[in-house]
């Protein structure tokens, strides 16, 4: 028999009795140094429960942001679409960026979006020691109020003591409201670094230059469009600090590109793919990736 079947077996057995004196009774000679090794990984388990709390972990929400947010009404509030008189249907016509710039205009850069995770999230613990993370915003031409409340969000919704940097990388724009303008709004937020690319680049050499002058521990690469929402980051950061070679990427919501409703994507949890003509595309979870807690991270 495959001795990893085995051990993975044996482990999913003993950690719901959290007994491990036995596994090394059911041990034959040749698997003995594989249970050895997860009896101490159950040890360690075992160790991280004192009365019923884990050892080490911590809830990571902002419980006043959310009470704060929750408190919002406005144009947008609470991630509902903008409803747009006939007036404004004159000025639709102004888009940039294939979204409505005009709609995005109107709506606050602190605005409230709803909690659609999954139930299970707002009770999950993550590691009180946490890694720091430089988040990098590459952007050409995007629109004013998109990228502010890009920044605004990140800022408003991730612990300070995570957030090493925001950086926000310019890929050779050529509007004015990117220039002095952004420079001269950033003043107020000390985290924040602009660093600007001598010519075009295109977006992936754009997000390496932030890359390579990032400060933090983790590198997080964000859309200048983005708006994110309650403890996004706690999450990621966590399955970093467990193995630093894990890329993680969260369940991405959808904004709507005309009247800024926030809603989640259909289909609900996927994997990202890409087809034979390297688009990319998002293909169901295969049934024996699945797991029984939807709200657990999946490969
Ligand atoms: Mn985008």
């Amino acid at each position: 028999m495959n001795a990893d079947f085995i051990s993975a077996e044996t482990y999913n057995m003993r950690k719901d009795t959290e007994s491990c004196n036995t596994l090394k009774d059911i041990a034959t000679e040749n698997q003995t140094t594989k249970y050895i090794k997860i009896e101490v990984a159950l040890v360690r388990q075992k160790n991280e429960y004192i009365n019923d709390k884990p050892f080490g972990k911590k809830d990571w929400h902002d419980y006043e942001q959310i009470r704060k947010d929750h408190e919002k009404t406005g144009n947008g509030e609470q991630g509902k679409p903008f409803q747009m008189t006939d007036a404004d249907r004159v000025d639709q016509a102004y888009r940039e960026n294939g979204f409505n710039i005009y709609v995005s205009d109107k709506i606050s850069f602190n605005r409230s979006i709803p909690d659609i995770r999954h139930p299970n999230c707002k009770s999950k613990l993550y590691s009180e020691k946490l890694p720091n993370t430089s988040v990098i915003i590459p952007f050409h031409n995007e629109g004013w109020s998109s990228l502010l409340r890009t920044v605004h969000s990140v800022l408003n919704r991730s612990p300070p003591e995570l957030i090493a940097e925001i950086v926000l990388v310019d890929d050779f724009s050529d509007k004015e409201h990117l220039k002095k303008r952004l420079e001269d709004y950033m003043v107020r937020f000390p985290k924040v670094r602009i660093v600007r690319t001598k010519k075009r680049e295109g977006l992936i050499r754009t997000r390496m230059l932030g890359a390579t002058v990032a400060i933090g521990e983790v590198i997080t690469f964000l859309d200048s469009h983005c708006e994110a929402n309650v403890n996004w980051l706690p999450p990621l950061l966590d399955r970093i600090a467990q193995n630093r070679k894990t890329i993680v990427c969260p369940m991405i919501d959808v904004i709507d590109h005309d009247h800024f409703g926030y809603e989640t994507q259909a289909g609900d949890a996927m994997r990202g793919a890409f087809d034979w003509e390297m688009f990319y595309k998002r293909i169901p979870i295969p049934s024996e990736l699945q797991n029984s807690d939807p709200s657990e991270p999946f490969e």
